[in-house]
């Protein structure tokens, strides 16, 4: 296969047939459709399988703790508004250990892209319940099964005021990589929830069950701009999985809501020990090299 310029020789560490591998050939493949450069890109990932992705593809990158991801996404962005930021995390990552960050993120409508790579199941951990299982799956650590109802991401970035949301499958490429260039080109805070079957750890939601329930809403003439489908599509009882996207609206991102981030990116401005011994009530600073 013909090398890209985001391919790196790091040894992959996922399972053989696992659906991550998909994930990263779409954002490869997505990266090349907008014919950015490794340089333009931050990835930003916290812990877990899904957590791995930016040691595999060459890019600049920023690995943290588990569940802060979206944080170091935040202040990345707010210090350089004019890098690409995209952040792959998991659906333990996301929606359980970093939630409440994934509830700030959103309403902030920071302008970065998150992928959340959801196998409905702990793969790192080897296979206790996530947020996303379903009620009452049994694993070995809920042995009778679990006993909360599955986190909806879909759902709670709808009522939060998501501007672009949508659903992804590792198993359909073509539409994944579509959905990543129109999550990178939109203004403002953009999700998609990628449903990814975990081979080692989840048996139930394997890439078969996953392919007998997924459909494309672009068949269904689904108008994503309609706030009210978007809601009936997620709250549907049909057991049918909608891919595509589900939700998109304008909005103001963060870096156009404050004046200091209208006019240019923070790292662009000089340092100033003046205004700084100002508003920190300090009489003097130490005004290291960076006069
Ligand atoms: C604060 C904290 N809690 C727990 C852990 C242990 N831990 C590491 S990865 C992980 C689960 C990862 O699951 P998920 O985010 O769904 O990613 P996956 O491995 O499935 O891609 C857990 C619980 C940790 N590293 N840090
Ligand atoms: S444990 Fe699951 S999520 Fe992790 S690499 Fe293996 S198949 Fe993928
Ligand atoms: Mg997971």
């Amino acid at each position: 296969m013909e090398k890209t310029k985001f391919d790196i020789d790091n040894e992959n560490q996922w399972c053989p047939g696992c659906g991550n591998f998909s994930i990263l050939k779409s954002m490869k493949n997505a990266f090349i459709t907008l014919d950015l450069e490794p340089r333009d890109l931050l990835l930003v990932s916290g812990i877990g399988q899904a957590g791995k992705l930016p040691n595999y593809l060459a890019c600049n990158m920023l690995h943290g703790l588990h569940g802060r991801a979206l944080a170091l996404a935040t202040g990345a962005k707010i210090a350089n508004h004019n890098i690409n930021i995209i952040v792959n995390s998991g659906d333990g990552d996301c929606y359980g250990e970093g939630g409440n960050h994934f509830l700030a993120a959103i309403r902030r409508n920071i302008d970065i892209t998150l992928l959340v790579h959801n196998n409905q199941i702990y793969g790192l951990t080897k296979g206790q319940a996530s947020p996303t299982s379903a009620l009452g799956m049994k694993t070995k650590n809920q042995n009778h099964g679990t006993i909360s109802n599955a986190f909806n991401p879909i759902a709670t970035a709808l009522a939060l005021g998501a501007g672009f949301i949508g659903q992804g499958f590792s198993g359909n490429m073509q539409q994944l990589t579509h959905l990543i260039v129109e999550a990178i080109n939109y203004p403002g805070f953009s999700m998609i929830d990628i449903y990814q079957p975990c081979v080692s750890f989840n048996k139930i939601n394997t890439h078969a069950w996953y392919k007998s329930r997924v459909f494309d809403l672009k068949d269904s003439g689904h108008d994503y701009s309609d706030f009210k489908k978007a809601l009936q599509l997620v709250h549907n009882k049909n057991h049918q999985i909608p891919t595509g996207i589900i939700y998109k609206s304008p909005g103001i991102p963060f870096h156009e809501r404050l004046d200091v981030l209208k006019n240019q990116p923070l790292v662009e401005y000089s340092f100033n020990a003046a205004q700084l011994e100002k508003t920190l009530g300090i009489a003097q600073f130490d005004k290291g090299d960076n006069q």
